[in-house]
Protein backbone atom coordinates (compact mmCIF):
# COMPACT_ATOMS: atom_id res chain seq x y z
CA UNK A 1 0.00 0.00 0.00
CA UNK A 2 1.54 3.88 -0.82
CA UNK A 3 2.84 5.69 1.95
CA UNK A 4 3.15 8.35 0.00
CA UNK A 5 0.95 11.72 0.85
CA UNK A 6 0.65 15.15 -1.17
CA UNK A 7 0.38 18.34 0.13
CA UNK A 8 -0.92 20.79 -2.32
CA UNK A 9 -0.98 24.31 -2.69
CA UNK A 10 -2.36 26.76 -5.24
CA UNK A 11 -1.97 29.88 -6.12
CA UNK A 12 -0.63 32.69 -4.39
CA UNK A 13 0.36 30.81 -1.29
CA UNK A 14 4.41 30.91 -2.55
CA UNK A 15 4.16 34.08 -1.35
CA UNK A 16 3.06 33.19 2.31
CA UNK A 17 4.60 34.56 4.84
CA UNK A 18 4.97 37.71 2.79
CA UNK A 19 1.53 39.87 3.02
CA UNK A 20 -1.23 39.92 5.26
CA UNK A 21 -0.16 38.40 8.06
CA UNK A 22 -2.88 39.29 10.17
CA UNK A 23 -4.56 36.91 8.35
CA UNK A 24 -2.46 34.13 7.01
CA UNK A 25 0.79 34.17 9.66
CA UNK A 26 4.47 34.86 9.04
CA UNK A 27 5.84 31.91 8.05
CA UNK A 28 6.30 31.09 4.76
CA UNK A 29 5.47 27.90 2.68
CA UNK A 30 9.12 26.50 2.78
CA UNK A 31 8.23 26.50 7.08
CA UNK A 32 4.64 24.56 6.67
CA UNK A 33 6.76 22.02 3.53
CA UNK A 34 9.37 21.26 6.63
CA UNK A 35 6.64 20.66 9.41
CA UNK A 36 4.47 18.94 7.49
CA UNK A 37 7.53 16.38 6.40
CA UNK A 38 8.75 16.28 9.34
CA UNK A 39 4.90 15.41 10.67
CA UNK A 40 4.50 12.99 7.69
CA UNK A 41 8.12 10.83 8.79
CA UNK A 42 6.56 10.15 12.58
CA UNK A 43 4.19 8.35 10.71
CA UNK A 44 6.35 6.82 8.45
CA UNK A 45 4.65 7.95 5.40
CA UNK A 46 6.61 10.39 2.69
CA UNK A 47 5.72 13.69 1.65
CA UNK A 48 5.34 14.75 -1.95
CA UNK A 49 5.06 18.81 -1.98
CA UNK A 50 4.18 21.03 -4.76
CA UNK A 51 2.24 24.44 -5.00
CA UNK A 52 1.60 26.32 -8.41
CA UNK A 53 -0.11 29.38 -9.47
CA UNK A 54 -1.57 27.15 -12.54
CA UNK A 55 -4.95 25.03 -12.35
CA UNK A 56 -3.70 22.75 -14.69
CA UNK A 57 -0.27 21.89 -12.34
CA UNK A 58 -2.42 20.71 -9.47
CA UNK A 59 -5.13 18.73 -11.71
CA UNK A 60 -1.81 17.02 -13.02
CA UNK A 61 -0.56 16.45 -9.39
CA UNK A 62 -3.89 15.08 -8.45
CA UNK A 63 -3.60 12.23 -11.38
CA UNK A 64 -0.46 11.70 -9.93
CA UNK A 65 -2.01 11.23 -6.55
CA UNK A 66 -4.66 9.28 -7.92
CA UNK A 67 -3.71 6.42 -5.76
CA UNK A 68 -1.69 7.62 -2.79
CA UNK A 69 -3.14 7.04 0.55
CA UNK A 70 -3.59 10.61 0.93
CA UNK A 71 -4.09 14.28 -0.03
CA UNK A 72 -3.68 17.72 1.78
CA UNK A 73 -4.80 20.80 -0.57
CA UNK A 74 -5.31 24.20 0.05
CA UNK A 75 -6.72 25.17 -3.20
CA UNK A 76 -6.55 28.73 -2.32
CA UNK A 77 -8.98 30.90 -4.74
CA UNK A 78 -9.67 27.87 -7.02
CA UNK A 79 -11.75 26.47 -4.47
CA UNK A 80 -14.50 28.79 -5.62
CA UNK A 81 -14.78 28.50 -9.39
CA UNK A 82 -12.77 25.13 -10.18
CA UNK A 83 -14.84 22.29 -11.94
CA UNK A 84 -11.36 20.74 -13.00
CA UNK A 85 -9.93 20.37 -9.66
CA UNK A 86 -13.28 19.36 -8.29
CA UNK A 87 -13.11 16.48 -11.00
CA UNK A 88 -9.80 15.68 -10.44
CA UNK A 89 -10.04 15.01 -6.97
CA UNK A 90 -12.96 12.65 -7.65
CA UNK A 91 -10.55 10.49 -9.60
CA UNK A 92 -8.28 10.72 -6.09
CA UNK A 93 -8.93 7.08 -3.95
CA UNK A 94 -7.38 8.17 -0.89
CA UNK A 95 -8.86 10.77 2.10
CA UNK A 96 -8.26 14.11 1.12
CA UNK A 97 -7.91 17.13 3.38
CA UNK A 98 -8.94 20.66 2.70
CA UNK A 99 -7.30 23.22 4.01
CA UNK A 100 -7.53 26.77 4.57
CA UNK A 101 -5.24 28.94 6.92
CA UNK A 102 -8.23 31.28 7.62
CA UNK A 103 -11.04 30.74 8.49
CA UNK A 104 -13.35 31.23 5.38
CA UNK A 105 -16.34 31.80 7.02
CA UNK A 106 -15.63 34.47 8.70
CA UNK A 107 -14.13 36.83 6.27
CA UNK A 108 -15.58 40.14 5.41
CA UNK A 109 -16.06 39.05 1.63
CA UNK A 110 -19.06 36.37 2.12
CA UNK A 111 -18.19 34.93 -1.53
CA UNK A 112 -15.05 33.26 0.41
CA UNK A 113 -17.51 31.24 2.74
CA UNK A 114 -18.24 28.71 -0.24
CA UNK A 115 -15.40 26.34 -1.51
CA UNK A 116 -17.18 23.74 -4.11
CA UNK A 117 -14.14 21.64 -3.50
CA UNK A 118 -15.39 20.51 0.04
CA UNK A 119 -17.79 18.06 -1.33
CA UNK A 120 -15.04 16.05 -2.81
CA UNK A 121 -13.00 16.01 0.29
CA UNK A 122 -13.02 13.46 3.67
CA UNK A 123 -12.60 16.64 6.17
CA UNK A 124 -12.06 20.44 5.79
CA UNK A 125 -9.58 22.39 8.15
CA UNK A 126 -10.13 25.94 8.20
CA UNK A 127 -9.23 28.72 10.53
CA UNK A 128 -6.07 27.24 12.68
CA UNK A 129 -3.38 29.25 10.42
CA UNK A 130 -0.84 27.16 9.45
CA UNK A 131 -0.67 24.31 12.06
CA UNK A 132 -3.65 23.00 10.13
CA UNK A 133 -2.00 21.87 7.43
CA UNK A 134 -0.12 19.34 10.39
CA UNK A 135 -3.56 18.66 11.72
CA UNK A 136 -4.30 17.35 8.46
CA UNK A 137 -1.18 15.33 8.51
CA UNK A 138 -1.53 13.74 11.94
CA UNK A 139 -5.48 13.24 10.64
CA UNK A 140 -4.14 10.94 7.56
CA UNK A 141 -1.18 9.47 9.48
CA UNK A 142 -3.67 7.84 12.28
CA UNK A 143 -5.92 6.95 9.60
CA UNK A 144 -3.55 5.09 7.59
CA UNK A 145 -1.34 3.84 10.48
CA UNK A 146 1.66 4.14 11.07
CA UNK A 147 4.12 1.01 9.34
CA UNK A 148 5.00 -0.63 12.96
CA UNK A 149 0.94 -1.21 13.15
CA UNK A 150 0.03 -4.62 12.94
O1 LIG B 1 -7.13 30.84 4.05
C1 LIG B 1 -6.62 30.28 3.09
O2 LIG B 1 -5.74 29.41 3.20
C2 LIG B 1 -7.06 30.64 1.67
O3 LIG B 1 -7.19 29.42 0.92
C3 LIG B 1 -5.97 31.51 1.06
C4 LIG B 1 -6.32 31.96 -0.36
C5 LIG B 1 -7.67 32.69 -0.37
O4 LIG B 1 -8.04 33.02 -1.71
C6 LIG B 1 -8.78 31.83 0.26
O5 LIG B 1 -9.97 32.60 0.31
C7 LIG B 1 -8.41 31.36 1.66
C8 LIG B 1 -5.18 32.78 -0.98
C9 LIG B 1 -4.98 34.12 -0.30
C10 LIG B 1 -4.10 35.07 -1.08
O6 LIG B 1 -2.75 34.68 -1.07
C11 LIG B 1 -1.88 35.14 -0.12
C12 LIG B 1 -0.72 34.43 0.02
C13 LIG B 1 0.21 34.80 0.95
C14 LIG B 1 -0.03 35.88 1.78
C15 LIG B 1 -1.17 36.60 1.62
C16 LIG B 1 -2.10 36.24 0.66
Amino acid sequence: MSRHVYLLNGPNLDLLGEREPELYGRSTLADVEAQCRAAAASFGLELECHQSNAEHDLVDWLHEARRAAGIVINPAAFCYHSVPILDALRLCEGPIIEVHISNIYRRDETWRSHSILAAACTAVITGCGIEGYRLAIEYLGRRIGSRSSP
